[in-house]
């Protein structure tokens, strides 16, 4: 094989853009492996196989496109614990030592086993909630206190913002007490954000109706079944009737058996939409909800009178085990 020339020392960066162009003749990288070393590089997912499949670029152009997004540098202390990571050394958690930060307390532990969601409260501080709200509407060219705004072409048929990058919501995914708290439901520290994206979910309105999601997972359902972690961070307060994320509470420990009752000639996701209902959860400013991937969930639609504004990002390990087969 010939030796790939890197500048950012990541070997594996080189089979990951080699797949992704030539998917046929090459081998993929572990899932995990993948998700590791696109958080690490601070890339979303979307970003970057769009990018990889619209432009072809060489190698040496994707880490430059690379170096692009991230404003023209990685500091070398994030590339060092990447390449520490991948080669299978246990690295701490990115924003430093986790002992003396406030997480999860056990009450809400005993939350999470029983209902499979915990809100995680002032997960960020009001005010930093309130610059990426600000920076929310900004980008969509909306003003927050003029309700014509909100349905402006800009936001689209979905509720998702694709804003990725502003200083606001980078400044989010280093919370240390959003890393404690993933650090505790995943039994360790060496975890890796994902840059995801922004949501508005304005309320309905004709010519607006809720355009979902509506109950789905993002979850493989063949066993066995495993650990994963999404979460939502509310960026204002959001009432129950306010297009909260909603789930169906505690389906992480009952999935096993409830898949036996789907019928053979009904695809899961029908099923599950015609038989099960689920709970909006309401929550703060700054507050992050964060499930268990096996809770079948989504949003609802907003009847209130403000849009629900939010961050989206999920915590990860650098391994976790994970079922290849897909059925959903
Ligand atoms: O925005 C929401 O409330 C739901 C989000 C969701 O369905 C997802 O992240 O998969």
């Amino acid at each position: 094989m010939v030796e790939a020339t890197t500048s950012l020392g990541i070997e594996i960066l080189h089979a990951y853009w080699a797949h992704q162009l030539a998917p046929s003749s090459t081998t993929p990288l572990p899932q995990d492996i993948e998700k590791t070393l696109l958080a690490g590089l601070r890339l979303n997912v979307l970003e970057t196989v769009r990018y990889l499949h619209h432009q072809r670029p060489s190698f040496a152009q994707f880490e430059a496109w690379i170096l692009e997004c991230n404003d023209g540098a990685l500091p070398e202390a994030s590339l060092d614990r990447l390449r520490r990571a991948l080669a299978g050394e246990t690295v701490g958690a990115e924003v430093g030592k986790l002992d003396d930060v406030e997480g999860l307390s056990a009450d809400d532990l005993a939350h999470w086993h029983e209902h499979g969601y915990v809100i995680l409260r002032n997960a960020i501080s009001p005010e930093a909630a309130e610059r990426a709200e600000l920076a929310i509407y900004d980008f969509l060219g909306m003003a927050r206190e003029d309700p014509e705004s909100w349905y402006s072409p800009s936001l689209g048929p979905s509720i998702w913002v694709p804003l990725l990058r502003h200083p606001a919501l980078v400044a989010n995914r280093q919370s240390p007490r959003i890393h404690k708290a993933h650090a505790q439901l995943w039994g360790r520290e060496d975890l890796w954000v994902t840059i995801d994206q922004g949501g508005l979910n304005p309320p309905e309105r004709q010519n607006w109706p809720f355009p979902g999601p509506h109950l789905h997972w993002d979850a493989t359902l063949a066993e066995p079944h495993h650990l994963e972690l999404q979460g939502i961070l509310y960026l204002a307060d959001v009432a129950e009737d306010q297009g909260a994320f909603s789930c169906v509470p505690g389906f992480h420990r009952t999935l096993k058996e409830w898949l036996k009752s789907v019928p053979a000639d009904q695809p899961i996701s029908d099923h599950a939409r015609r038989t099960l209902t689920m709970k909006p959860i309401a929550a703060h400013r700054g507050d992050m909800i964060i499930w268990h991937h096996l809770l079948p969930h989504g949003s609802s639609p907003n009847r209130a009178q403000r849009p629900r504004v939010a961050q989206y990002m999920s915590l990860r390990p650098t391994r976790y085990a994970y079922t290849e087969a897909w059925k959903n």
